[in-house]
Parts: C-alpha cells; sequence; structure tokens
C-alpha cells in the first residue's frame, strides 16, 4: 500500500488549535500526504477571542484547483471542514467533481456551530447550503448542532436516548442520500448518560458507540481533531466503527491531558503532547 493523499479543506485560524493548524500534523503524523486548500486566513479562531481578522479566500480555491488538474494531481480523500463563506459550497462541489475518482473518500465536517448555536460568521441560511456539499458526502460528521442544523430540528441537550439517536442519525442518512448510495455518518457529542461523552456510527446499515470519561470543560477544535483523526485511520484501512472509537480515544486523551494542565480553554487542546505520546 503506498502513502495515502488527502486534501483538506477549511481555514487558518493562526493561533487557537483549531482545522488546518490541526487537520495536517494529525494526518502527517499518521503517514497521510496532506495538501491544503485554505478557505479564510483568521488570527484566531471565532471562539471566545475579540476582535478576531478575517481573510476570506473564497476566489483563490478554483484557481488552486485548476493548476492542481493541469498538475495530473490525484487524492485518495477529500476533506472539508470550516468553509469561509457560503459560495465556497458550490466551488467545493465543483472541486469534489474534478477530483473525485471511485475510490476517493470525500468527509465533510458540516462546521457549523457548537452547543445549539451556529458561529458567528455564518448567516441563518448558511445550514441549508451545507447541506448541499453533504449530499456529495461519502462520510460525514457533524456534531449534535449541526445534526440540528441540517435536519432543521430544534437542537436538545443530552443525555439521550438511544432512540433519539438513532431518529437524528435516521434522517441525516434520508437527507444525504449520496450519489454512491452508501451514505456514512459520525455523529459526534452523543452521550446517554452525564459522566460519559462520545459518538455514533452509521455504516449505511448498523449503529454503533463509542464513549469516553467525560471532562466537564469545552474546548474549540475537538471536532477538528476528532475528524482528522477519524479520516486517519480510514486511511490507514481501519473500519467505520474502529476509526470511531480509535478518535473518540484519541480526542478523550487530549482533554484529559488538558484539563490536567489548566490550560486556557480558548488555546484548544494539546494533541501535540498526545501525538507525541502515542508515536
Ligand atoms: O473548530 C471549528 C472552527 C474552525 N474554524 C474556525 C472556528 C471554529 C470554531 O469556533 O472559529 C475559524
Amino acid at each position: 500500500m503506498g502513502i495515502k493523499k488527502a486534501v483538506a479543506i477549511h481555514d487558518i485560524s493562526c493561533f487557537g488549535r483549531c482545522s488546518l493548524t490541526v487537520a495536517l500534523p494529525i494526518l502527517s503524523a499518521a503517514g497521510v500526504n496532506c495538501s491544503v486548500v485554505p478557505t479564510a486566513v483568521l488570527s484566531t479562531h471565532t471562539g471566545g477571542f475579540d476582535g478576531f481578522t478575517y481573510r476570506d479566500l473564497t476566489d483563490d480555491i478554483l484557481p488552486i484547483a485548476k493548476h492542481w488538474k493541469q498538475l495530473g494531481l490525484e487524492f485518495d480523500a477529500l476533506y472539508s471542514g470550516f468553509l469561509g463563506s457560503a459560495a465556497q459550497v458550490e466551488i467545493l462541489m465543483e472541486f469534489f467533481k474534478m477530483f473525485r475518482r471511485k475510490e476517493t473518500l470525500i468527509l465533510v465536517d458540516p462546521v457549523m456551530g457548537d452547543n445549539g448555536k451556529l458561529y458567528k460568521t455564518f448567516s441563518q441560511d448558511f445550514p441549508n447550503e451545507m447541506s448541499k456539499l453533504c449530499r456529495m458526502a461519502d462520510l460525514i460528521t457533524p456534531n449534535m448542532t449541526e445534526a440540528a442544523l441540517l435536519t432543521d430540528e430544534p437542537y436538545r441537550e443530552g443525555p439521550y436516548t438511544r432512540e433519539y439517536i438513532e431518529g437524528i442519525i435516521k434522517k441525516l442518512a434520508s437527507l444525504s442520500g449520496n450519489e454512491n448510495g452508501n451514505k456514512q455518518i459520525v455523529l459526534t457529542g452523543v452521550y446517554f448518560s452525564e459522566n460519559e461523552l462520545g459518538a455514533a456510527a452509521y455504516d449505511g446499515n448498523t449503529i454503533s458507540y463509542a464513549m469516553a470519561e467525560r471532562v466537564s470543560q469545552h474546548y474549540p477544535g475537538t471536532g477538528d481533531v476528532f475528524a482528522s483523526t477519524l479520516l486517519a485511520a480510514l486511511l490507514g484501512g481501519v473500519g467505520l466503527a474502529a476509526g470511531m472509537e480509535k478518535a473518540v480515544e484519541f480526542v478523550a486523551g487530549c482533554i484529559r491531558r488538558t484539563y490536567e494542565t489548566g490550560a486556557d480553554t480558548r488555546f484548544g487542546v494539546l494533541f501535540e503532547t498526545e501525538l507525541k505520546h502515542r508515536m
């Protein structure tokens, strides 16, 4: 098996450990050759810092894609996250068409919000746009907030019941039925009791769960750490449920380690220490 090639399409938050500054190192550490398409450049992420700068790179994406096409570049995975504008949805649909091959994995992490709220850079109609991109994906990885936004359901806090989670997954699967037919979903932020936190994976047939012990602190960027770890596992040949387990365990390890240091939550999780520890 040769080296796998992925392209990660997220913003660069220059400070704060999220999007490309976590996707790239995690995929690289897993031995994946990771190219990037930055969707925007921000001085920090938007989770708790006032006055962040924001440069939208919408106009750069297709020229990058066209140059890559001329060079004959090919990828095993196309992985999108935080988008710089609603217009980037159509552009990424074009991008996916240009680089999709039969065996390419398209992972859309529909990054839009957390804790029941849309991130402040997006307007109310953004979820509708994002759902179009999800339809082109083989795998989507929404959190509970994003799942509510995509299915047009009210956001609910947990603990959840299995029936509730399975209902959401079925709704996501029916709205996102892709051209390949076999839609996979990994839903994050799932928990059935207050002392756990984890995810649910749907492979088109069965639903499985992975839980870790909950730490009562919230850190930005953990969704990006999760999806990047999951993708790294999948490209390494691991199945969806086992990949989810690895990602839950890795993120939980990052959170535990960070919590112990008492670091400013806005600075994100110490994924570097967790990576080093596991290598
Ligand atoms: O981790 C998600 C994310 C990505 N990019 C930016 C963000 C956030 C979450 O707040 O603000 C710019």
